[in-house]
């Protein structure tokens, strides 16, 4: 009877055994892929990239180039108050005039922020309405 016990003990204990040995290997072909990014690379992976809206009347940074699927947001960082729009800026008779795209545009933030998820390749320009004159505009690229 004991030693149907012990038998039964040993059983049990080499299981466990071999059960965490099986996740040993498990996790060691996991890190394992971990350090070769360029072959499990998975399309699923998406980055949100920040831009401050910041106190001089500027886009931070003005210019940044992002990957499909890659969403931005833009972050009231300054004591000013601020609008993102998408679109493009021109002369204007009373000087520079927003044309909007219609892909995004927010109302005036005093602070808070705001994202958008790039869903297609391109360039996308766009704009501070309240402060074309001091030349707040910015562009991203989207690859
Ligand atoms: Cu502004």
């Amino acid at each position: 009877m004991i030693k149907k016990t012990v038998i039964l003990l040993t059983i049990v204990a080499l299981l466990t055994i071999f059960s965490l040995y099986g996740c040993g290997i498990a996790n060691e072909a996991n890190s394992n892929s971990d350090r070769n990014p360029s072959t499990t690379q998975s399309a699923g992976t998406t980055t949100t990239h920040t831009v401050e809206m910041t106190g001089d009347y500027e886009f931070a940074p003005s210019s940044l180039t992002i990957k499909q699927g890659d969403s931005v947001k833009w972050i009231v960082t300054g004591a000013k108050a601020h609008e993102v729009a998408s679109g493009t800026v021109i002369e204007g008779e009373d000087g520079k005039e927003g044309v909007p795209d219609g892909l995004w545009k927010t109302d005036k933030m005093a602070s808070g922020s705001f994202t958008y998820t790039f869903d297609s390749t391109g360039t996308f320009p766009y704009y501070c309405d309240a402060h074309l004159d001091q030349g707040m505009i910015g562009s991203i690229t989207v690859e």
